[in-house]
């Protein structure tokens, strides 16, 4: 006999047939039709704090954009049109919690209470995350593809050896779900019931490359019934279905429910990165489509009409975002000051003797320049 059974229909861990939405692109309240779950739309009041982390995002998103081209910042990965994924993932999380970003997630990190010009500092090209990740339980955005799935399952592993009930929210993009660490990482959490949960952002592209050829599956949640975990899909653009789905995955994973992966159906609105010409492989008329699905107009038209935003409530949290914005310009404006001997400091507790010579040797060049310099000051007063 085989060791494993094959689940009735109901415990097929399929995701529903459709994304989960609770609010359209009007505004208006979507009833719940064919979801697998009893999920829960938030309250307004919720919404409308999830609202103020939008303006915010996109504020900071039109602001990176601004600095990059003033030489500022060396690279930007924007997430407009993503912004209520980001959102999202840090509201779902308690404090114990941890947030695993990625490169394009600046915003949830910002949303989870990184100070904006520590968490710009990566990107500015000065170096390492620019934040302490103790200090509000995000780790550094990776940039090399999927390292930080694992990353965030030797988290949730280590949690719960030691009996904590927190849980870790992973972000990723659907290109990264060809890599070898998303399977990896997928298939311990599911094998030891991990605390952690798989926030896929699928944006249609991973850079020039557009979903179609990334996969053949139906859906990218339908990959958690290899893996033993269920698969949910959600619209990425609405943020009270986000809030809900992800919600109950972390309800299920700090229960013990174990893993679960929730596939965020949006649009990357702008290039790659500044470095890129999005205009060589997609159509404006494709992106044109994407425009009325907005995450920030979609909500604010919601709560507009059940009476929570008006003129004054909206000129009040775009007031705030503008004095966080001006924040980040000023912060980003001071020029950077670079201690060489850092890039000896912060791997090993204790360095190696190889490390150590390389750190006096450093040390003797510097103080060979620094006394040159002199000279040559003092040679030019004689
Ligand atoms: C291991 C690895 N391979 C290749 C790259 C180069 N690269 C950077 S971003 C990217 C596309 C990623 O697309 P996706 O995962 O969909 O995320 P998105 O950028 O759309 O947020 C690639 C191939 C990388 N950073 N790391």
């Amino acid at each position: 006999m085989p060791q494993n059974t094959i689940p009735d229909g109901e415990a097929l861990l399929l995701p529903s047939g459709e994304p989960i939405q609770m609010i359209d692109a009007d505004g208006g309240a979507v009833e719940q039709g064919g979801w697998k779950e009893p999920y829960v739309r938030p309250d307004d009041a919720r919404l409308l704090s999830g609202y103020e982390h939008l303006v915010l995002g996109r504020r900071i998103n039109d602001q990176a954009g601004a600095l990059v081209r003033q030489g500022r910042l060396a690279v930007y990965p924007s997430s407009h049109g993503q912004e209520a994924c980001q959102v999202a993932a840090a509201m779902v999380l308690g404090s114990e919690d941890w947030l695993f970003p990625t490169y394009r997630d600046t915003v949830a990190v910002l949303a989870r209470g990184v100070d904006p010009v520590a968490a710009f500092q990566m990107l500015r090209g000065s170096w390492h995350a620019g934040y302490n990740p103790m200090e509000h339980k995000v780790a550094t955005q990776a940039t090399p593809l999927a390292t930080q799935l694992l990353h965030a399952v030797g988290m949730a592993h280590a949690a719960k050896l030691k009996g904590e009930d927190s849980v870790v929210l992973a972000l990723c993009g659907d290109g990264a779900t060809s890599e070898g660490d998303f399977h990896e990482a997928l298939n311990f959490a599911a094998v030891y019931r991990l605390p952690v949960v798989f926030l896929i952002q699928n944006n249609e592209f991973a850079i020039s490359v557009p979903l179609s050829q990334q996969t053949a599956a139906p859906s990218l949640a339908h990959k958690g019934i290899g893996y033993g975990m269920p698969g949910e899909r959600v619209d990425g653009n609405d943020l009270a279905a986000l809030l809900a789905v992800l919600g109950s995955a972390v309800d299920r994973a700090r229960g013990g429910g174990g893993p679960s992966m929730v596939e965020a159906h949006t649009y990357r609105m702008q290039s790659h990165t500044n470095a890129d010409d999005a205009t060589r492989y997609r159509s404006d008329a494709e992106v044109a489509q994407w425009v009325p699905r907005d995450p920030l107009t979609r909500l604010g038209r919601h709560l507009a009409a059940a009476g929570l935003l008006d003129e004054d409530v909206e000129a009040r949290i775009a007031a705030a975002a503008e004095s966080v914005a001006a924040r980040l310009r000023d912060g980003l404006n001071a020029e950077v000051e670079v201690d060489p001997q850092d890039l000896f400091a912060f791997v090993y507790t204790e360095p190696t003797p190889q490390l150590r010579e390389q750190s006096a040797f450093l040390a003797d060049e510097l103080a060979r320049s620094a006394g040159a310099t002199i000279e040559n000051a003092e040679g030019g007063l004689r």
